[in-house]
């Protein structure tokens, strides 16, 4: 064993919008791999269009800085829970973290969640506290919370000796000290090379390199990234590619490539303790070792946090098919879904009893919707149901999955919120006043009381509310959950919607379409007030008579309808009803198409 004193690998770990997308900007930036006065983006590293879109991080990404000849590996990663699996598959690439928390806010759920993967990993922390520009900034405090965190979570003495920095990532500047503004991160730099630990590998024993992150190049194809254990690897090696089940397999590498800013450099050979990125093995999935070819040792395969939440994702049957998108075969779904399981340890997708059918299995509403609206960007089709909890038995009792809910929101809302989850099944845990008119409470909920929480509390906080969730573990079945109260205003024929049927339609309830949409016999025009289903005529034309009748006709007066987001959508059906999705349109329908094949719901 020796020690690799001119490299460090860490990853930036945090709660969602801390700031570590922005701190590794700057990072970059002061590093130097940009010139001058060339134009980057902020928050450079969100370089997926949903990312930018959302402003959260979704993917794990690797970056490479020079500092004081030492080669900096960062590995930036998403601080939303339904992301976890990214951050739990980076941890294997690094010897430390910088956990970074809001010098506002403090200590988050997903705070936690990452500290304790780092923890258990034995990775040591450097603590930085962000944001201290900012007004409501009580870093002394928040200090006082990490240190509780870190206690609470069993951290060892050494763990508890974390060093602290200060920083201001959207300035870029880094101090040791909270009296004395910092000038720029050097500061932290400094501290990356004093509290991270160097990698300790073996350059001189057979390649080990374990695969945590998958992508792929126009011009090259697939690549496999990950740390190299032990060993070297060079340029048109043969190496053994060790995958599930004892399966190994011959390859021959033919890119291999470091990490320099933001992109790859190409490199002849790389040694224990970088990271690196290789190419020339088609068929490489997440935790496959890829070894010595002569005498081929596997490493552990990454396992993470069981998915807890599942849809059925099936090809589109409604009679719309294949006019939008370009992928729409069973085919083409499954090839698409077995990519995503492939680069995405979180995501695990099963066959039904089906062909045209698959079990898609994650960690929360969030990264399931992301998945479809990716695939829907992608020119795929298709139709998916209501989202629904993975349960499971424990010594003969249904178990579910339970996860701890934070709400900060005003303290006018205090008691429509916590109605509204008790109904859900939720037990409160804590409630904080911190006096300044807002209180920031905890629940214990089932994870099936969460499905479509999300947009019910936004409009009941009238959008001032936070709300963030973490998974806790698996709890005895809560009982019985009410369901959606209303029913389905349904197209009974196809056509286009007229104003004049739709001005008779939602005096029942609330549309979800304009005039002139397109429908088809079993599609939802709307939402029924009453608890049953209602087939209604959206296509009626006004009959004509005698008199000239175009102008009573736009004085009918349309109460604007609600346009749900595919996330909406997910939450809003039932079990007997599927969202269409493609890549212009989001519609609901039943599954069953036909009236006379679709069995009244059953009154309560
Ligand atoms: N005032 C202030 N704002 C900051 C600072 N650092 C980041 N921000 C802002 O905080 C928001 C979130 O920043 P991001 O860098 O995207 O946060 P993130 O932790 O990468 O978020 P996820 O990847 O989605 O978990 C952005 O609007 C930033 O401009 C800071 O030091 N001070
Ligand atoms: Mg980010």
């Amino acid at each position: 064993m020796t020690t690799q004193d001119d490299i460090r690998n860490l990853a930036i770990i945090a709660h969602v919008d801390h700031g570590k997308t922005t701190l590794v900007d700057a990072m970059l930036w002061q590093s130097g791999i940009f010139r001058q006065h060339e134009k980057v983006m902020e928050r450079v590293l969100d370089n997926i269009d949903l990312e930018r879109e959302r402003g959260i991080t979704i993917m794990a990404k690797n970056t490479g800085v020079h500092y004081r000849g030492v080669k900096i590996n960062i590995v930036d990663t998403p601080g939303h829970a339904d992301f976890g699996g990214e951050v739990e598959r980076t941890l294997k690439m690094v010897d430390g973290v910088m956990l970074l928390v809001d010098a506002a806010e403090g200590p988050m759920p997903q705070t936690r969640f990452v500290l304790r993967k780092a923890l258990e990993a034995g990775l040591p922390p450097i603590v930085v506290l962000n944001k201290i520009d900012r007004a409501e900034a009580r870093p002394a405090q928040v200090l006082d919370e990490v240190y509780d965190l870190f206690i609470d979570l069993d951290a060892g003495e050494a763990q508890l000796d974390f060093p602290v920095v200060y920083t201001d990532a959207r300035r870029g500047v880094a101090t040791l000290d909270p009296a004395r503004p910092g000038q720029n991160l050097l500061p932290l730099f400094d501290l990356i090379l004093s509290a991270i630990p160097a990698p300790r590998a073996d350059p001189g024993a057979g390649l080990q390199l374990l695969i945590t992150n998958l992508d792929r190049d126009d011009f090259v194809g697939r690549l496999g990234i990950g740390r190299i254990v032990n060993g070297r690897v060079a340029l048109a090696d043969e190496v053994a590619v060790c995958g599930p089940d004892g399966r190994i397999e011959k390859a021959k590498v033919t890119r291999l490539y470091t990490f320099e800013g933001l992109g790859r450099t190409e490199v002849r050979e790389a040694a224990a303790g970088d990271i690196v990125a290789l190419a020339g093995i088609e068929n490489l999935s997440l935790g496959d070792t890829v070894a010595d070819a002569a005498s081929p040792a596997p490493l552990p395969r990454v396992v993470v946090d069981e998915p807890t939440i599942s849809m059925v994702f099936a090809v589109n049957t409604s009679p719309f098919a294949g006019r939008e998108g370009r992928f729409v075969t069973s085919r083409k779904l499954k090839e698409r879904l077995d990519k995503e399981a492939e680069g995405n340890v979180s995501i695990r997708v099963e066959p039904t009893g089906s062909p045209d059918a698959f079990t898609v299995a994650g960690r929360g509403e969030l990264q399931l919707a992301i998945l479809i609206e990716m695939m829907r960007r992608g020119g795929y089709e298709l139709a998916v149901s209501k989202p629904e909890i993975i349960v499971k038995t424990v010594e003969g009792r249904l178990q579910e999955p339970v996860e701890l809910l934070t709400v900060d929101c005003a303290e006018d809302f205090l008691g429509v919120v916590t109605q509204k989850v008790s109904l859900r099944k939720g037990r409160m845990t804590k409630m904080v006043n911190h006096g300044t008119g807002r209180v920031r409470l905890e629940f214990r909920i089932p994870s099936r009381g969460l499905i479509g929480f999300r947009s019910e509390f936004l409009t009941d906080t009238r959008g001032n509310g936070i709300m963030h969730t973490l998974f806790e573990g698996h709890e005895p079945w809560h009982g019985p959950i009410p369901e959606r109260a209303t029913g389905a205003m349904v197209a009974d024929r196809p056509g286009a919607t007229t104003t004049y049927a739709l001005h008779h339609i939602q005096e029942r309830g609330r549309l979800f379409l304009p005039p002139g949409a397109a429908v088809y016999e079993g599609m939802i025009v709307g939402e029924n007030a009453k608890e049953a289903d209602l087939d209604v005529n959206a296509t009626k034309e006004k009959k004509l008579t005698n008199m000239r009748s175009s102008t009573a006709d736009e004085a009918l007066r349309l109460v604007p309808h609600r346009v749900l987001s595919l996330e909406q959508a997910l939450a809003w059906i039932n079990e007997d009803e599927l969202v269409e999705v493609t890549p212009q349109s989001i519609r609901l329908r039943k599954k069953a198409l036909p009236a006379k094949d679709r069995s009244r719901r059953r009154s309560p």
